[in-house]
C-alpha cells in the first residue's frame, strides 16, 4: 500500500508527497504537529497541516530570511528570532562571526523538542553557547524588550491560528521599539501568487512604521506556488545599498552576494504589489 500526504495550499490546489514513514504525530498545546519522511524531500515538519520545512529544501528559506538582513546591517551583534522553533534560522544566524547572542522566542516548546529529535540537521545550533532558547509568546517577548536588538526575524507559520498577531501593525510597532536605532527586521510574508492582498497590506503597514521597506523573494519548492516572499523594514540600512564586495564568504547553498541584490529585483506583478 502506498501512503501519500497532501497539504491543501488553496481550496483548489495541493502539494502531494509520497510518504516513506510517519515518524511523529501529536497535538501540542498550540497546534497539530507531524514529522513525516517523504521520498522527495526527506523528513518534513508539518504544523496544522502546513509544510513548515523539509530536509531537502530548508536551506533556501533559512538562508534567505537570515543572511539578507544580517549582511544589510553593518555589525549585527544581538539577534532575535520570533518563532523558528525548528532552529534553522538560528543555525544560519550563528554563521555570522559578529553575532554574540542569537535569541529564540518560540511559543511552542514541543516544536523545539521534536525538531531536536527528528531534524538534527536543522536544529543543531540550538545548543550553541551563543544561542538562547526561550519558550515564550513572541509578541509578549518583543513588547518587553526595548532598544535591544540589531536584527529581528519573524520566522512564523501562515497568518492563521497562533500566528495571526505576528502580522499585526501593533506587533511591527513593538518590533520597531525592540530594535536599536539602526536596527532592521524581516518577516516571512507568503506567496506572491496566492497572497497578493496580504503582501500589499503587510508592505503598507511596514512602510508606515519604518523609513525603509523592501520586498524580496526566493524559490521554495514545498511552499504554496513554490515562490516565496519576505518583507524587510529598516531604520537606517537599505539592502539595495549593501556593498556586496565586502560580504565575507560563508557556507551557503542559495544565498550569494549577487543574490543579496538580485532577490530584490521583482517580476512586474510582484513589484506592482508594493508600488
Ligand atoms: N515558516 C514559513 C512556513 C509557511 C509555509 N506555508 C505553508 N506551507 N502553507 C517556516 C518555518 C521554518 N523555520
Amino acid at each position: 500500500m502506498e501512503l501519500w500526504y497532501t497539504e491543501y495550499q488553496t481550496p483548489s490546489l495541493g502539494i502531494t508527497c509520497k510518504v516513506v514513514k510517519t515518524l511523529h504525530k501529536e497535538k501540542t498545546q498550540f497546534q497539530d504537529m507531524d514529522v513525516i519522511e517523504t521520498e522527495q524531500f526527506g523528513r518534513m515538519l508539518v504544523l496544522d497541516g502546513a509544510v513548515m520545512t523539509t530536509i531537502e529544501d530548508e536551506f533556501v528559506y533559512h538562508e534567505m530570511i537570515t543572511h539578507v538582513p544580517l549582511f544589510t546591517h553593518k555589525n549585527p551583534r544581538k539577534v532575535l528570532v520570533v518563532g523558528g522553533g525548528d532552529g534553522g534560522t538560528i543555525r544560519e544566524v550563528l554563521k555570522h562571526s559578529t553575532v554574540e547572542k542569537a535569541v529564540l522566542a518560540e511559543i511552542d516548546g514541543r516544536v523545539v523538542e521534536v525538531s531536536k529529535q527528528y531534524l538534527p540537521e536543522i536544529s543543531c545550533a540550538l545548543d550553541d553557547k551563543r544561542a538562547e532558547v526561550n519558550i515564550v509568546d513572541g509578541i509578549k517577548y518583543v513588547k518587553e524588550h526595548k532598544n535591544e536588538f540589531d536584527v529581528i526575524m519573524v520566522d512564523s507559520t501562515d497568518p492563521i491560528g497562533p500566528a495571526v498577531g505576528l502580522f499585526a501593525p501593533d506587533f511591527y510597532k513593538a518590533i520597531y521599539e525592540a530594535l536599536k536605532e539602526d536596527g532592521l527586521f524581516v518577516a516571512q510574508t507568503e506567496s506572491p501568487f496566492f497572497h497578493k492582498d496580504f503582501i500589499r497590506k503587510i508592505f503598507k503597514d511596514v512602510k508606515s512604521i519604518f523609513p525603509i521597506a523592501r520586498l524580496y523573494t526566493c524559490a521554495v519548492p514545498t511552499y504554496p506556488s513554490g515562490y516565496w516572499s519576505f518583507t524587510l523594514g529598516s531604520k537606517k540600512y537599505d539592502p539595495l545599498e549593501t556593498d556586496v564586495s565586502k560580504i565575507p564568504a560563508i557556507d551557503t547553498k542559495y544565498y550569494t552576494p549577487e543574490i543579496h541584490k538580485a532577490a530584490f529585483s521583482l517580476p512586474k506583478f510582484v513589484a506592482d504589489l508594493v508600488k
